[in-house]
């Protein structure tokens, strides 16, 4: 039979099973994996569109090297071979730690590990810490219930009410619709809370639209009426919840008149917001990433958490905190999210000091020994991370780089050497997720085209030709296999079985903290939180802070994801093109109006860090006060958001504070 099982890797909470068909060595058609309860019904776009990626004539198949004249392919053996002498002599004069190791989400698979199991060979290497996605709310969720789980995706079918907060589904998460309609269709409702009104908000009975950053002020207003009003579930406060009273006496000034200053939001919206809560458990609160990209997040977030708490909608099926499902992480290190912060004490070897969220100034500022050389692998740091102005200068300044990655990305066009990746069809792997509760194969089902060979052969190779002799996985398929079968044995699970398709990670609960146990230090959910004032200097209860107003501009820049690309993949294809054929910033018509400016005129966004030049598009979609430019253009593109963001961590978990970002836009002279 020529279909074959796989599962797409690309950082995304659906991170879908797949049925692949496959003819002749060729990718065919792809077709959703039925027995993936979460992802099951269809595959997106950008699923479908693997079969122009894998075979684009923009892949690249043949290392190439810098010239004068643009960049030129090379032979594996000459690009080893000025990688290695470099590498050889920058050790030598500087020490290891001269070398930036940068690791983006590109790709999901166990087999990542390869590059710090080379590094370390090497004699070490300094990397980042942080990361530019979720941390702000992996920490508070953490620190108020001790771990990030969450009930299965087709639990939401079973909620009565559901909040989808700072989250757009419809372009992030597709198959999250479908369980929503689920939970429509049997008489439930949503409510949207997003500046914007997007496609998840079409459906939606509400959308409210708090001033982006103030989503903090929102949530413990809301908790105030539901306070007020007696609306709180006191038996399981009592039982399970830590900081109660200190928490009830916090928001006993936070009224909806007080959050409406703040939010914008009318005050009887608010108090709606709390009745809907108290008319229509259970309460699912799907949050997303929006709200966690601000100076003030974690807080944010730790304030939207007191309401599940609060009304004890946690713990059984349709209730509930859905932010990020780590039950698949069985396999050692990466669950907790304290693995995103520096370690507290150096290992010697390996220095974690850039932080993802300000790699540009950081890696500018390593001293003893000062950055010399970056390998970057499965990521796009230039245009992706904040400040891209002084990401491009921290490159600059280096004496070699290296990229590896399938496009001639915006940061490989930086390279000194280009060396091309493999696709997701090209090499055997095992994938968790972070929304469903399934462990996947990826597998190898073609060969990979031209030169191209997988991370963990380019490692070898480069070992080989360093004298190190480290252990990673390989050199051929059956090697890469015994790999994965070791790492899968402990927990009773065979390659064959993952062949099969999707199979439910060890320990997966449909229902996250049935047993009402929180791994918190009291064992409850803690409001009241001394260990997030203790890391991250703040309030241990969550109190409302502005996002940070440090600069000056008269619109608030969102840069949220687009349906047709995840970041600043799938972009270049024709097929996305089609559908998006050219970047715009989107305006409300009242921005627009004051600013004498009208739909299609060329705008000049700016402030202190940089300048794009786009069309505008007008929509009352957007809140005025904000101008909308989705991420993931490149600077190819003359899109690259990033331009403007500022090089800030979010208040806790080393995030990137992407929103906190003011700009002004003017009619662009021609
Ligand atoms: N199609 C597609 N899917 C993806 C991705 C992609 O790039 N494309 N990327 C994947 C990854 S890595 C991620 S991190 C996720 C993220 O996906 P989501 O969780 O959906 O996060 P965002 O797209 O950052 O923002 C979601 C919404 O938050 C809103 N928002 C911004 N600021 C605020 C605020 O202050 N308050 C509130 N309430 N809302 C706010 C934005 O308007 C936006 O509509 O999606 C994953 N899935
Ligand atoms: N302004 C603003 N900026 C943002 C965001 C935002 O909301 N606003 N969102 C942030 C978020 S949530 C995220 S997750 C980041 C994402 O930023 P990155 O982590 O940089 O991810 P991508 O942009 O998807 O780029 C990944 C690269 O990896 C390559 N790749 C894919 N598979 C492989 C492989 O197997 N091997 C190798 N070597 N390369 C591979 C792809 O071709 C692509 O060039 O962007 C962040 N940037
Ligand atoms: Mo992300």
């Amino acid at each position: 039979m020529p279909w074959h099982v796989t599962a797409c890797p690309r950082n995304c909470y659906s991170t879908c099973s797949l049925l692949v068909e496959v003819e002749d060595g060729r990718v065919r058609s792809i077709e959703p994996h039925p027995a993936n309860r979460a992802t099951g019904r269809g595959v997106c776009l950008k699923g479908l569109s693997y079969i122009e990626r894998v075979y684009s004539p923009d892949r690249l198949t043949q290392p190439l090297a810098r010239t004068a004249a643009g960049f030129r392919p090379v032979s594996w053996d000459d690009a080893l071979g000025a990688i290695a002498a470099r590498l050889k002599d920058i050790r030598a004069r500087f020490g290891p730690q001269a070398v930036l190791y940068y690791s983006g989400s590109g790709t999901k698979g166990l087999l990542n590990a390869a590059g710090m199991i080379f590094w370390r060979a090497f004699g070490g290497c300094t990397t980042t810490y942080g990361d530019l996605c979720w941390p702000a709310g992996l920490e508070a969720t953490r620190l108020t219930l001790g771990d990030n789980k969450h009930n299965a995706p087709w639990d939401l079918a079973n909620a009565r009410l559901i909040i989808l907060w700072g989250k757009n589904a419809a372009e992030t998460n597709v198959h999250q619709m479908a369980h929503i309609g689920q939970a429509l269709a049997r008489g439930g409702r949503l409510i949207v809370i997003d500046p914007r009104r997007t496609e998840s908000a079409e459906r939606a009975e509400l959308l409210v639209r708090p001033r982006p950053g103030t989503d903090g002020a929102l949530a413990l207003a809301v908790a105030h009426a539901l306070v007020a009003e007696g609306w709180v579930d006191r038996p399981f406060i009592d039982a399970h919840v830590l900081g109660f009273a200190g928490f009830s006496e916090m928001v006993r000034p936070c009224t909806p008149a007080w959050a409406q200053e703040i939010t914008g939001v009318p005050a009887e919206t608010v108090l709606a917001l709390a009745a809907a809560i108290r008319d229509s458990p259970p309460v699912t609160f799907v949050a997303g990433f929006g709200m966690q990209r601000y100076t003030n997040s974690g807080q944010t977030m730790r304030a939207m958490l007191a309401l599940p708490a609060i009304t004890g909608q946690i713990g059984h099926p349709g209730a509930g905190w859905m932010y990020a499902n780590l039950q698949t992480q069985v396999f050692g290190g990466q669950r907790d999210p304290i693995a995103l912060f520096p370690p507290e004490k150096p290992d010697g070897v390996v220095r974690v000091s850039v932080s993802a969220a300000r790699l540009g100034p950081d890696m500018l500022a390593q001293k003893d020994p000062s950055l010399r050389f970056a390998w970057v692998e499965r990521g796009n740091p230039i245009p992706q991370n904040p400040e891209t102005p002084a990401v491009l200068r921290a490159f600059r300044e280096l004496e070699f780089r290296v990229v590896v990655d399938e496009f001639l990305t915006d940061t490989a066009r930086e390279a000194d050497i280009v060396l091309p990746s493999k696709s997701m069809f090209e090499q055997t792997d095992v994938i968790g997720a972070y929304w469903h509760p399934y462990l996947q194969l990826r597998r190898k089902l073609i060969d990979p085209p031209g030169e191209v060979k997988p991370e963990t052969e380019i490692y070898r190779l480069l070992a080989g030709r360093l004298g190190l002799d480290p252990q990673i996985p390989g050199p051929d398929d059956a090697a890469i296999e015994t790999w994965l079968s070791r790492k899968l044995a402990p927990l009773g699970i065979t390659l064959d079985q993952l062949r099969e398709g999707p199979v439910l990670a060890p320990g997966a609960e449909e229902v996250a903290f049935a047993d009402l146990r929180f791994p918190t230090p009291s064992g409850k959910i803690e409001l009241y939180s001394e260990e997030a004032a203790r890391r991250w200097h703040g309030d241990p209860l969550p109190r409302y802070v502005e996002p940070f107003s440090g600069e000056s501009g008269s619109l608030r820049l969102l840069t949220p994801n687009s349906k047709n690309r995840i970041h600043s993949q799938f972009g270049n294809l024709r097929t996305m093109r089609r559908f998006e054929p050219a970047p715009a910033a989107v305006l409300a018509p009242e921005d627009a109006a004051t600013r004498g400016l009208r739909e299609g005129d060329l705008m000049r966004i700016f402030n202190a860090r940089g300048e794009l030049r786009l069309p505008l598009r007008i929509d009352c979609a957007v809140s005025p006060g904000c101008i909308v430019v989705t991420n993931g253009w490149w600077l190819a593109d003359g899109a690259a958001v990033n331009l403007l963001s500022r090089a800030r961590e979010t208040d806790m978990g080393h995030g990137a504070a992407f929103h906190d970002c003011l700009v002004e836009a003017q009619k662009a002279r021609a």
